[in-house]
């Protein structure tokens, strides 16, 4: 006989949750979803709210991305639901688990029009891997095990649950709910092998690692992959920082020299998307390696693609004993190319103009970020910068919104950052015009004593569109802000602090206390607005 547990809904969730892993809540208040706030306050179980909930979907996000593990953010019927939902296809997107559970008008009065009502389940089902409704208070805790089985299970995603206003307030009782069951999908060791062998016998191989091989915890095994197997290593997205910059093997600048040289391309736990030209390497030979089969490409044909726990195809890699090309001459190469490329960046991190360029305040940055910083992206140019002057060195500690690019990530990634480490630096990179879409939430923020520093970028312009427009028009609309604006005053009016730096010098001292402030402190750069990111040397 399993135990039961008795309860109203929001005790029954929380049980489940709690058994899958699940350690705070992000929320936007609404009368919907009371009982899960009534038993997290009976149990200790923590509640940070936000000021709009895109804020609390980007929240969750942040930790499930960071902690491999499920975020929750739970959003009242109706609008509270609409109003996460680019936050889940981010998650969509980026194969986070995150779940929302959404509050719903009640059902017995379905159609007559409450407060609120809205059949959330279609919006929301062509971005989460499950999406329903709980109509039975005991069914709660088994939905709740079985979607985030599914959110777990790789290829990962959101899931989204609503539960009727009158289900979730009634009591019931349940089975106790165990940890949700995560399927481990096998490879196809033939595939493995193909791979192992092309990988091994390519005379210029390169592997290219992005976010699954961090998020299926299999950063270890690529880097032991990589050191048998003698082949460079690229990294984007969460894959940042697997090899740490000062690994051998390691490389970011050499991108553009690695992909026209490379005769075997693998890539590993990320799309073939517009990030990797479509998965076109000219001439050489791809090799994809995915965490599911459903994340095969169907536009390009690899020549091989194992699809499976990414550990255990990394690990099966690492124990090829067969022949291999010598491939010293090729890492020989690339390194003369990163070295080029580092003394490149250095230049132009040091650059001493009026007004400042974003290249020198991420050169500043660098002297002050820790080595396990979680540096969170919001912007366009400000943020592509960022991506190129920044090396993380610990897996896990970068936070970009992902493919799906959508602006006002930034306190929501932030809140989630801060709560899953409490002590790390969390430094936010935002673009002035992201700064718009969730600044009020650093109010959230200081209320709840989270603190973060924020380096604005603020060129007074929509740069990634003005620029491009231009260049595309010879005129741009719609592609202005308010120059000079003082997002620090706006910050310092919610019991933050921060302050104005539109002189390079006066950079290091204001980073120095924006990270020993101890509340949300937010450094607004006034950075040259003719300043564009080189789009064209985006590989470079
Ligand atoms: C939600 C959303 N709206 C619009 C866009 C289109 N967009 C991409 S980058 C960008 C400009 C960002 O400007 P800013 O944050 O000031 O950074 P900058 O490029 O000026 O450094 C815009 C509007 C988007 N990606 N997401
Ligand atoms: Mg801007």
């Amino acid at each position: 006989m399993s135990e039961r547990i008795e309860g109203h809904g929001g005790e029954l969730a929380l049980a489940a949750l709690r058994a899958a892993g699940v350690e705070e809540m992000f929320t936007l208040s609404g009368g919907h979803v009371f009982p899960l706030y009534d038993a997290a306050h009976k149990s200790g179980f923590p509640i940070y709210d936000v000021r709009h909930e895109q804020s609390a979907v980007f929240a969750a996000e942040a930790v499930a991305k960071l902690r491999r593990r499920p975020g929750l953010a739970v959003l009242t019927a109706g609008p509270g639901v609409t109003n996460g939902i680019s936050g889940l296809t981010s998650a969509y997107f980026n194969a986070s688990p995150v779940m929302v559970i959404g509050g719903r008008a009640p059902a017995m009065r379905w159609g007559s029009g409450s407060l609120q009502e809205l059949d959330h389940v279609p919006l929301v089902a062509p971005v989460t891997k499950h999406a329903s409704t709980v109509f039975a208070t005991s069914e709660i805790p088994g939905a709740i095990r079985t979607a985030l089985g599914a959110a777990l299970t790789p290829h990962r995603g959101p899931v989204f649950l609503d539960i009727p206003l009158e289900i979730v307030f009634s009591h019931d009782e349940a089975d106790a709910p165990g940890a949700p069951d995560v399927a481990v999908i096998e490879p196809d060791p033939d595939e493995v092998a193909r791979a192992a062998q092309l990988i091994a016998e390519a005379q210029h191989p390169v592997i290219i690692a992005g976010s699954d091989v961090y998020a299926s915890n299999a950063v270890a095994a690529l880097r032991e992959a990589a050191e048998t197997l003698r082949v460079p290593v690229i990294a984007n997205g969460m894959g940042r920082g697997a090899l740490p910059p000062t690994h051998p093997l390691a490389f970011a600048k050499a991108r553009r020299a690695a992909l026209r040289g490379a005769d075997v391309v693998v890539v590993i736990g990320t799309p073939l998307d517009f990030r990797l030209s479509f998965g076109d390497f000219g001439s050489a030979q791809v090799v994809h390696i995915v965490d599911a089969p459903s994340q095969r490409a169907t536009h390009v044909q690899p020549v091989v693609s194992p699809a499976g726990d990414l550990r255990l195809i990394l690990s099966a890699l690492a124990d090829y004993t067969g022949v291999r090309a010598d491939h010293e001459d090729w890492i020989a190469t690339l390194r003369t190319a990163e070295d080029a490329g580092k003394a490149r960046d250095a230049q132009e991190m040091a650059a001493d103009t009026d007004p400042i360029k974003p290249a020198r305040v991420y050169g500043e940055l660098r002297r002050v970020l820790a080595p396990d910083a979680v540096t969170i992206g919001d912007g366009g140019d400000f943020v592509s910068y960022a991506g190129r002057y920044l090396e993380p060195s610990v897996p896990g500690s970068w936070l970009d919104p992902g493919p799906y690019g959508c602006l006002g990530t930034g306190m929501g990634y932030a809140m989630g950052a801060r709560v899953t480490y409490p002590d790390r630096q969390i430094c936010v990179l935002m673009g002035d015009g992201a700064a718009g879409f969730s600044l009020m939430d650093v109010e959230s923020l200081v209320r709840q004593q989270l603190p973060v520093v924020i380096v604005v970028g603020n060129n007074g312009i929509w740069g990634l569109e003005k620029h491009p427009m231009q260049a595309m028009y010879g005129y741009d609309v719609a592609a202005d802000l308010q120059p000079g604006l003082r997002y620090d005053d706006v910050v310092r009016a919610m019991g933050g602090a921060g302050e104005t730096v539109s002189k390079a010098a006066d950079l290091p001292e204001a980073l120095e206390r924006a990270f020993s402030a101890g509340v949300p402190y937010l450094v607004n750069v006034l950075t040259d607005p003719a300043d564009a990111y080189p789009r064209s040397s985006n590989l470079a």
